[in-house]
């Protein structure tokens, strides 16, 4: 075949290809919301790994009410990676079981826990607000929908770990501060839950 019928297979190639991409009736995903989808799985894995090593480190160090927290938050972040896997599979895509890898074992201070939380709620919502902004894009509203429980989680998430590292602050670390900021780190899920309800959450 001349040089232009290899032009035509490859027009035809790129056509297969974008055909891939679109959604067909088996499946209510793109393959790149779904590609999307599956790294906010890794994200939720990781998550949810980081904070369990976490809490296991909390509770070698006698943190013990930041461990109890942590632990829960390790369990709800599984939940919202096993919300996504059902989503995606649901929808006639792929959910990958995430290599979760490179989690951090041990930690400075209590403080240096709490400031790695909020920069990784931080990186979190910056993903989430990147798809659904792709979803509104390709007029995929079923999973800008679907998306929106992760935007409002997120604000919870981000308030419960900017006031957690403002304890540190605000009470100090010296002497009994602390023993005080640990106990406090337990009050904060109704601090949120409060605060998040005002926001209209
Ligand atoms: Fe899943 O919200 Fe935190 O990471």
């Amino acid at each position: 075949m001349g040089e232009n019928g290899g032009d035509i297979n490859l027009r035809a190639n790129e056509k297969e290809t974008m055909k891939q991409q679109i959604v067909t009736p088996k499946r209510s995903l793109t393959k790149e919301t779904e590609d999307l989808l599956n790294k906010q799985i890794v994200m939720e894995g990781t998550s949810s790994a980081a904070y369990l090593s976490m809490a296991s480190w909390c509770e070698t160090k006698g943190y013990e009410t930041s461990s109890q927290f942590l632990y829960k938050h390790s369990e709800e972040e599984r939940m919202h990676m096993l919300k996504l896997f059902h989503y995606v599979n649901e929808a006639g895509g792929h959910a990958l079981q995430p290599e979760v890898s490179k989690i951090k074992h041990s930690f400075k201070s209590l403080r240096e826990v709490f400031d790695n939380v909020l920069q990784h709620e931080l990186e979190v919502t910056q993903s989430i607000n990147q798809i659904v902004d792709h979803c509104f894009k390709i007029k995929d509203f079923a999973t800008f929908n679907f998306l929106q429980w992760y935007v409002m989680e997120q604000r919870e998430e981000e308030v419960l770990a900017r006031r957690a590292v403002e304890l540190f602050d605000l009470i100090g670390e010296d002497g009994v501060g602390l023993w005080m900021i640990d106990q406090e780190i337990g009050k904060l899920e109704a601090y949120a839950a409060k605060t998040s309800g005002q926001m209209g959450g």
